[in-house]
């Protein structure tokens, strides 16, 4: 192990939940901040709560950052990211929401710099591990 990598900060990997919101053809992202991945381009979401569904997770994380409203949600794949400067490591599942309802709203300024929409053909940079990771994978949304 070298300097730079931490030990696990967890025991145990934990589990994200990130929300791919579609509206005419693009997608949502933040500029993230204040925690790891600072500056990096994300997808709204956030950890999984003990007992709570994905499902609920997606469209709560949703809410509470972008404001919107997630109707259908679909069940997308999932990422495995181990973050080693950080000494974490995340399973991130995949929700899609096409067409919420609301407009976006930068509902937690001290977390995320600001909402855009992109194009999945021509994503930002530098991204999130977990969503290059998605994008890596070869995934359409
Ligand atoms: P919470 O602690 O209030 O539940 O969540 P948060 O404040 O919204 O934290 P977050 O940093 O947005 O997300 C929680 C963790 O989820 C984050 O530390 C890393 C992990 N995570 C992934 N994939 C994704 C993703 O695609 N988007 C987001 N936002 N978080 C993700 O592993
Ligand atoms: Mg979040």
């Amino acid at each position: 192990m070298t300097d730079s990598v931490k030990p696990p900060r967890d025991a145990v990997p934990r589990v994200g939940v990130g929300v791919l919101v579609v509206r005419d053809g693009r997608i949502l992202l933040g500029e993230r901040r204040g925690a790891h991945g600072a500056g990096h381009w994300a997808l709204p979401g956030g950890h999984l709560e003990h007992g709570e569904t994905v499902e609920d997770c997606a469209r709560r994380e949703l809410a509470e950052e972008t404001g919107l409203v997630g109707g259908v949600l679909t069940r997308g794949p999932w990422v495995s990211d181990v973050f080693e400067a950080e000494g974490l490591h995340y399973v991130t599942v995949f929700m899609v929401v096409r067409n919420p309802v609301g407009e976006v709203v930068l509902r937690e300024p001290a977390k995320c710099t600001r909402w855009e929409w992109f194009s999945w053909k021509a994503l930002p940079t530098p991204l999130f591990a977990p969503l290059a990771s998605l994008r890596d994978s070869g995934f359409m949304p």
